[in-house]
């Protein structure tokens, strides 16, 4: 009998454990998509610990885009007017090399920029931070995670010391009071999320609340919506704090024992009275003071976040804000309790290990701290002070270093920036200002393909051996159960080439991806992402394995499922600390000529943008074209029918949407999803709209939220909108 290949989902953070076996199995019919392609089976993982078999519509289709318009050979042209050109890879690695060579001349390493993706596995991300950071000496890694977890990231970081998810997924199922904000679990994290619905629904005791402006489907799920405006959620956080206080639901001995700088923090919330709460956030009083009530009156507290939260100029400030709840009832360090972000991407976790981002280094260190880079360095084998102390260019850092011909080299791999990242026609400009842009990707075409002088075909999920943890810290060996498309290659082998050709032999000899991780596992020695006992050898022979886990730990059978169960922190005085912070708002509110606001998110069976979701018949059927939600209220305002094509204006740029009018939206706000780049829909890139105003802590911009005017397009209807997503559904249908 022909054994699964065991691997990990390669779209969300929850990371289910998937089963993959392939087309044709000995005396059985090859198994086939409607096209009549063969396709590889992919079902649950029964025996993976964190998702027990269980797969959402993704996981279970992911196989049908593995072959689909794959880049399968490196190009390269001289200028982005002309064709691509076929190229060797010899020719495409002289190429990268000699421009990276010349930038050291002429610009010096600062003008080399690597933006990478949570998408990656963890060995592709380590090896491109010993190439940035340790051997060219520059700390400009960034990766999509910048739009995603940083503010988390920064959050964790400022209130306990280090980064690092405290919680897991039993959690879900061990809480009184589950608090969910700015998350649309059920569309975006769904095994998480149906966790969390069957055992909810079991016990009536338990209570779910879900803070978000729309009435998604998590909302639906809830005992209590508060639908607050966006960018309240401090207010409200501090409001339900007010009350905590005021009715005696605080833990003074875990306060005094545990944290510090509790009365900076009292201070703050004393500000934040019920009834102007109320009213700032747009909810009822009643409601305020029973989300209050049933977080005062819970055991055990559990609040999940992700992007409402983390994508705001304030991202930082509401992370710790919330954080602020738990130490204040000290629902922390035990079951059923504790502030769990929600990773976006399957490997952002594994990022943040690796020091994935242009202001940390692997191991859970930070640029900033001397004796961080002199332990990398001297692990690297490079000379002490190779390693620049200054933080690298951000996400946005890069658009402006183009904008200011800073950089001499940008090189985008596993990220599709020219649809993802916000104000879309500045980015845009930027990268077609760029002197020489490298882009790695295992689809072509996509909109950044664009904006390269060379594409080089990567190696996907299935095709490259490695490793990647999910929101709760677990890490899962990734195998190779096919060959490469093409000459498509792994990102780590293609960044460990130019590492040799550029002459570092010695630190890019890896006979595999397992001598990769073995060797990366080494630099979290004692750090608290300790992972010293996951190998690839260790992975094969357990399964999946929760961090921390050192070499020693594995051997005596410890497991830490939760983090701080001590009740001690990774702050110099072992204490979590308070945030105190008022409410800022908006960074563009809405104003007389931008009367609305635009919010921005995902659709359950789209993955961000399309190049695989956009592939596949089931996902596209879902979610066959943009759209935007307005409430009936400006809908009648504005005279705007159902299906009727809105225009949005923002300061920006523009984009056209139909409408889909419901009461599930907060009135003057508007969501439109994400997913359509310029490749799947004609003007509807929602980052057309939005702006890169970040959190000053994280550098996160405020994808979430934009002031936007809408105007009705009468002449245009829905069925003269061009979305290709529905061009492609009719084609899907003449190929039945
Ligand atoms: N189906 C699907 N699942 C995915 C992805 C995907 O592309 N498709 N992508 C993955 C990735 S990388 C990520 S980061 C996660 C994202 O997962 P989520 O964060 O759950 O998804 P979003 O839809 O981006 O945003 C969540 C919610 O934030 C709300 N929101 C907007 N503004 C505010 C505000 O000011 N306050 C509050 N409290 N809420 C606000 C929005 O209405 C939205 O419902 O999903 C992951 N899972
Ligand atoms: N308005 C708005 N904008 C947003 C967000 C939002 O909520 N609202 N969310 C932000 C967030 S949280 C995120 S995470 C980003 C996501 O945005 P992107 O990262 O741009 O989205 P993806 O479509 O996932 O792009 C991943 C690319 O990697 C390729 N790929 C897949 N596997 C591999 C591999 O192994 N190697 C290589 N080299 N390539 C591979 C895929 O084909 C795809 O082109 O969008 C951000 N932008
Ligand atoms: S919940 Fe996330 S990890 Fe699990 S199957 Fe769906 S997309 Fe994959
Ligand atoms: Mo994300």
């Amino acid at each position: 009998m022909t054994e699964p290949t065991k691997t990990l989902c390669p779209y969300c953070g929850v990371g289910c454990g998937l089963d993959v076996l392939p087309p044709a199995l000995p005396g059985k019919a090859t198994n086939r998509d409607k096209q009549g392609n063969p396709i590889w089976q992919v079902r649950g993982d029964r025996n993976h610990p964190s998702s027990q078999g269980k797969v959402c519509v993704k996981g279970a289709t992911v196989s049908e885009a593995l072959d689909k318009d794959r880049l399968k050979y490196p190009m390269m042209r001289d200028s982005l007017n002309e064709p691509f050109q076929q190229v060797s890879w010899d020719e495409a690695f002289d190429r990268i090399v000699q421009q990276i060579q010349t930038v050291r001349v002429t610009q010096g390493p600062s003008g080399i920029c690597m933006y990478g993706s949570g998408q990656f596995q963890t060995e592709d991300y380590y090896i491109a931070q010993k190439l940035l950071k340790g051997c060219l000496g520059t700390n400009n890694f960034d990766a999509n995670s910048r739009l995603c977890m940083s503010s988390a990231v920064s959050g964790y970081i400022q209130s306990f010391g280090t980064d690092g998810p405290p919680c897991c997924y039993d959690d879900l199922e061990e809480t009184d009071c589950a608090f969910l904000i700015g998350t649309n679990t059920a569309e975006c994290h769904p095994i998480i999320f149906n966790r969390l619905r069957v055992y909810h629904k079991k016990n009536k005791s338990v209570k779910m609340i879900v803070v978000d402006p729309r009435c998604t489907q998590t909302a639906e799920a809830a005992d209590l919506h508060l639908a607050i405006k966006p960018g309240t959620d401090i207010d409200l956080l501090n409001g339900i704090a007010h009350l905590l206080m005021r009715w005696g639901f605080f833990d003074s001995l875990f306060i005094d024992d545990c944290t510090k700088d509790f009365p900076e923090y009292a201070e703050v919330i004393r500000h934040y009275k019920p009834e102007l709460v109320a009213r700032k956030c747009g909810i009822r009083l009643d409601d305020l003071e029973k989300a209050a009530r049933w977080w005062g009156e819970s055991n055990r507290v559990l609040s999940l976040w992700s992007m409402g939260m983390n994508q705001s100029s304030e991202g930082t400030a509401k992370v710790r804000t919330l954080i602020n709840l738990h130490l204040m009832t000290g629902n922390i360090g035990k079951p059923g309790a504790g502030p769990f972000s929600l990773t976006g991407q399957p490997n952002a976790m594994g990022g943040r290990e690796a020091g994935g981002l242009a202001h940390i280094l692997p191991g859970y260190r930070v640029v900033k701290n001397p004796q961080h880079r002199a332990e990398v360095e001297e692990f690297w084998g490079l000379e002490p002070g190779s390693i620049s102390p200054n933080p690298g260019l951000t996400a946005w850092d890069m658009i402006t270093g183009l904008e200011q011909n800073q950089v001499g080299l940008l090189w985008i791999a596993a990220t599709n920036p020219a649809v993802s990242m916000p104000d879309l026609e500045r980015t845009k400009a930027a990268y077609r200002k760029s002197p020489f842009t490298v882009y790695q990707d295992a689809y072509y075409p996509t909109e950044t393909a664009a904006f390269a002088h060379v594409v080089l075909p990567a190696a996907q999920w299935g095709e490259k051996t490695g490793t990647m943890t999910n929101s709760e810290r677990m890490v899962t060996l990734c195998p190779a159960f096919r060959s490469p498309l093409g000459e498509a290659k792994a990102d780590w082998e293609i960044f460990a080439e130019v590492g040799r050709r550029l002459g570092f032999a010695e630190q890019f000899n890896f006979a595999d991806s397992a001598a990769v991780r073995r060797e990366f596992v080494q630099l979290t020695r004692n750090r608290p992402c300790d992972m010293t006992g996951i190998t690839n050898e260790t992975l094969s022979e357990f399964g999946p394995i929760q961090w921390p886990c050192s070499d020693s730990s594995k051997d005596e059978g410890v497991y830490n499922k939760r983090l701080y169960t001590n009740l001690r922190f990774n702050t110099p005085d072992g204490r979590a600390k308070f945030g105190a912070y008022h409410s800022k708002g908006l960074a563009e509110p809405p104003d007389p000529d931008y009367p609305f606001v635009l919010t921005t998110g995902r659709l359950y069976g789209q993955w961000h943008t399309q190049t695989r979701t956009g592939r596949i018949e089931k996902t596209v059927k879902m979610h066959p074209q943009p759209f935007i939600e307005i409430h009936p209220r400006d809908a009648a305002k504005l005279d705007i029918n159902e299906g009727e094509i809105i225009e949005v204006r923002s300061r920006r740029g523009m984009g056209r949407f139909p409408a889909k009018i419901t009461k599930g939206i907060t009135p003057e706000t508007v969501f439109v999803p994400m997913h359509w780049g310029s490749l799947w829909a004609e003007l509807a890139e929602v980052n057309s709209l939005t702006h890169p105003e970040s959190c000053p802590d994280s550098l996160q911009p405020e994808l979430k939220a934009c002031a936007v005017q809408l105007i009705p397009v009468k002449e245009i209807h829905q069925t003269d909108f061009e979305s290709k997503n529905l061009i492609n559904q009719k084609l899907f249908a003449i190929r039945e």
